[in-house]
């Protein structure tokens, strides 16, 4: 890896072990670290935890023949949905058998920098074989998920390259608001990545960019379109989709013909107002959870609004009972994708200070690779990145100067989308924002959640060359 790791945090995983965290006298506290003789004993026989997750190799069959030889969690792609309780404490035992260093991110909670699983803020790497315990308490309640987030570099067959994601679905503590009769998850996902020089596939990219990686192959859901069982639904059902883009690189625009999306949430987080659009448009990471009425029977696509997205896979079918034929396609009406509409109209109270941070591409030139940077800084000079005061309001300008787009995440906090371009805003709740090429957002964050605390571009590749830097807490 061509960045260092904390290494304070890589000596107390060697010392933990894989017994990782142990319950000692109704405390958590590090296996093999001070404890008692008796708490020793307990540490090897540590208590059952709620959820197992061994990441191991898998051949999966896409479509007929077509098998990516990937790494996931448990044998499944996606991963196993995990439903958790909102304030209810619970424990996932991660076992390492990728073959490589690794952990998991909680993506879209508040946990404690060590359990968030990014070790950029001092949560442990776990050694290729050995396990780790996560113990936390999950919140907020919505559409969260989990995935990998060890560097894979150049590496195409790593992390969020790989199977490594799944759903996690925190339920509120008291009752479900949501008037559904039928829920379906689904994820994006592409694979069979390779470097390319984009400038000699087609015209566009400048002649000094450097690698980018293109796909051959995806999914929505388990397998390529038209290859796995199709959404099953009836006539006047109300289904509420969950949608999580997980692809490692790649924004998906998504539509159903015949039917449109009412959002209710964005990033699991409920919207200040329910919009209803034609295609739902999801940037790395983002998730959206969406009311579908079904209201015009027939065999469907849905799918990625791009021919070469459906054509590789990106799509799934949605059939009525008792239809049958070929799934239609129709292309839906052009939209622009505007946070704006599921927002409220009216201005944020401003903030006890600004923040402007400006991301820029230092190009790589044919057959290298971009670097990034954030305010003329990459990873790891950007540690610290900015110090915040607990309780205090920032407001963060994000000045886009480059060509390609970002999907911009701030790990372990719930951040309001503020302004957009010029269009102000408040009330939209997320975790990762789209900031198209050569574009301006704000977003206001509450220092609420002390600790070390991870901000970073979600394109994989982005990140891992340098588009990345730690919000940390004066203490
Ligand atoms: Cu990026």
């Amino acid at each position: 890896m061509r960045h260092g790791f904390d290494s304070g945090r890589r000596q107390f995983l060697e010392v933990a072990g894989g017994a990782g965290l142990a319950l000692a006298g109704g405390l958590l506290v590090p296996a093999g670290l001070g404890l008692t003789r008796h708490a020793a004993v307990q540490a090897q026989t540590p208590r059952e935890a709620d959820h197992t997750i061994r990441i191991a190799p898998i051949s999966h069959e896409i479509a007929p023949g077509k098998v990516i030889r990937t790494t996931a969690y448990n044998g499944l792609i996606p991963g196993p949905a995990l439903r958790l309780r909102e304030g209810r404490p619970v424990t996932i035992n991660v076992i390492n058998d990728s073959g490589y260093p690794n952990l998991i991110h909680w993506h879209g909670l508040y946990l404690p920098s060590e359990q968030d699983g990014a070790a950029e803020e001092g949560s442990p790497i776990i050694p290729a074989g050995q396990s780790h315990t996560y113990a936390f308490t999950p919140r907020p309640a919505g559409t969260r998920w989990y995935h990998s987030h060890a560097r894979a570099m150049t590496d195409l067959s790593r992390s969020t390259y790989a199977g490594e994601f799944g759903f996690m679905i925190v339920e509120p503590a008291v009752g479900d608001p949501g008037r559904y009769d039928q829920e379906v998850l689904l994820a994006s996902h592409t694979w069979q990545g390779e470097w390319v020089s984009m400038q000699d596939r087609r015209k566009g990219p400048p002649p000094d960019n450097g690698l980018e990686v293109m796909y051959h192959a995806a999914t929505l859901g388990d397998r390529m379109l038209g290859q796995g069982e199709p959404v099953r639904v009836r006539q006047g059902e109300r289904v509420l989709f969950r949608i999580l883009n997980a692809n490692p690189t790649m924004a998906v625009s998504l539509a159903l013909p015949g039917h449109r999306f009412q959002v209710i949430a964005l990033d699991g987080n409920p919207v200040p107002t329910q919009a209803t659009v034609d295609v739902l448009k999801l940037d790395v990471a983002e998730r959206a959870d969406v009311i579908v009425e079904m209201n015009n029977p027939g065999v469907w696509v849905l799918g990625s609004t791009e021919d070469d997205d459906r054509d590789m896979g990106m799509g799934i079918v949605v059939e009525y009972a008792d239809r049958s034929g070929e799934p239609q396609w129709i292309k839906p009406p052009k939209a622009a994708w505007d946070y704006a509409v599921f927002a409220r109209k009216d201005a944020a109270a401003p903030p006890d200070e600004t923040i402007t941070l400006k991301f820029e591409k230092i190009p790589g030139g044919r057959g290298g690779y971009n670097r990034w940077t954030i305010n003329g800084r990459s990873w790891p000079e950007t540690n610290p990145l900015f110090t915040v005061q607990e309780g205090r309001r920032y407001r963060l300008v994000l000045d886009n100067h480059s060509g390609d787009e970002h999907p911009v995440h701030l790990h372990r906090h719930t951040f309001e989308v503020t302004k957009v371009g010029d269009k102000a805003m408040s009330g939209l709740m997320k975790d990762t924002i789209s900031l198209p090429r050569f574009s301006q957002a704000e977003i206001d964050v509450v220092a609420d959640d002390p600790g070390p605390t991870f901000f970073h571009c979600h394109h994989q590749d982005h990140m891992d060359e340098g588009f990345a830097g730690l919000m940390t807490y004066a203490s």
